[in-house]
């Protein structure tokens, strides 16, 4: 059996209970291997359609058997078990399960492209990778994850949830 992979997914919601979407997002995760790392919850202002809700987000770390794609397919079942529609693009969603990085591998295929394209310009996935994953290297960037935060030129706002 291949060692376990070390992935960080983003999870996001701004639709319903969002707290509660987040929580089972975390236990579908739970099934594709061993939470090891969980940040705290974040609201975060909408980056997109200006007339949608605010998200909550929280990034995870993830030892994993599953390889990339069998991951991806695991994240998708979960968005779905959570009664995740797909209508616009970066439109309101009850969750949202992102793969944002996969051990130090680089993926370029149809369906998943890893590190995630938009991390080094979304303050709302830095913010919360940062908290579990601050000295991490992006394989491709070259640079911590906290320094691409101290760089990211979105101003959106993240803060802390009280819940
Ligand atoms: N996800 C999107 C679009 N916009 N905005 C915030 N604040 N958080 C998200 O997770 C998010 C978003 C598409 O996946
Ligand atoms: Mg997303
Ligand atoms: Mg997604």
């Amino acid at each position: 059996m291949s060692v376990p992979a070390l992935a960080y997914l983003l999870l996001g919601s701004n639709l319903g209970n969002r707290a509660a979407y987040l929580q089972a997002a975390r236990t579908g995760l739970a099934a594709a291997g061993e939470l090891v790392a969980t940040s705290g919850i974040y609201e975060t202002a909408a980056w997109g359609p200006a007339d949608q809700p605010a998200y909550l987000n929280q990034a995870v770390g993830l030892r994993t058997a599953l390889a990339p794609a069998a991951l991806l397919a695991h994240c998708l079942a979960t968005e779905a078990a959570a009664g995740r529609e797909r209508h616009e693009r970066w439109g309101s969603r009850t969750l949202d399960v992102d793969v944002l990085l996969y051990d130090n591998l680089v993926i370029d295929t149809l369906s998943l492209t890893v590190p995630h394209p938009r991390l080094p310009v979304r303050r709302f996935a830095l913010g919360p990778l940062a908290e579990i994953a601050a000295a991490l290297v992006h394989p491709q960037l070259r640079l911590t994850i906290a320094e691409l935060l101290r760089r990211c030129p979105d101003s959106l706002a993240v803060r802390p949830w009280a819940g």
